[in-house]
């Protein structure tokens, strides 16, 4: 019996200690712009979005082709042509309002040698120009895990 009790404990903390928190990274918004490290390891990442501004955000996250432009992305963009050429589908959005921080957040695993771009695509009036081609997108590239 006591052997039993103990294959069980060793099993369990062999279980806790091979699963990885994922790396917690809070996206900063405010008007016009993403603070954010220009570089993250690879693996499971956990993004929340803090708003510092006065009016609403999102962060739509999103892994680009390895040819992409963010220049072509803006240019695209702001002649209302699709750019979906240049990505893949969008991992998941976050949004918020003024100034608070999501309870939420988007787990994304990211791939060594990719890059991500967050943008935001909320205007403040219909005519309005997107935030994005206001200065909120951000390009993140994903260095090999440091394990
Ligand atoms: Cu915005």
């Amino acid at each position: 019996m006591l052997s039993l009790l103990v294959a069980v404990t060793t099993l369990t903390v062999s279980a806790c200690t091979t699963a990885k928190a994922p790396n917690p990274v809070v996206v900063q918004a405010n008007e016009y712009a993403f603070t954010a490290p220009d570089s993250l390891p690879a693996g499971a990442t956990a993004f929340g979005l803090a708003n510092g501004g006065k009016v609403a955000h999102e962060v739509i996250v999103v892994r680009l082709r390895p040819n992409a432009d963010i220049q072509e992305i803006l240019r695209l963009d702001r002649a209302d042509s699709s750019w979906s050429a240049l990505r893949d589908q969008p991992s998941g959005i976050l949004t918020a309002e003024p100034g608070v921080t999501t309870p939420g957040q988007l787990l994304i695993n990211l791939q060594a040698g990719e890059r991500y771009l967050l943008v935001c695509n909320f205007r403040d009036a219909e005519a309005a120009p997107a935030h994005m081609h206001l200065g909120m997108f951000k390009l993140i590239t994903v260095r090999e895990s440091s394990e």
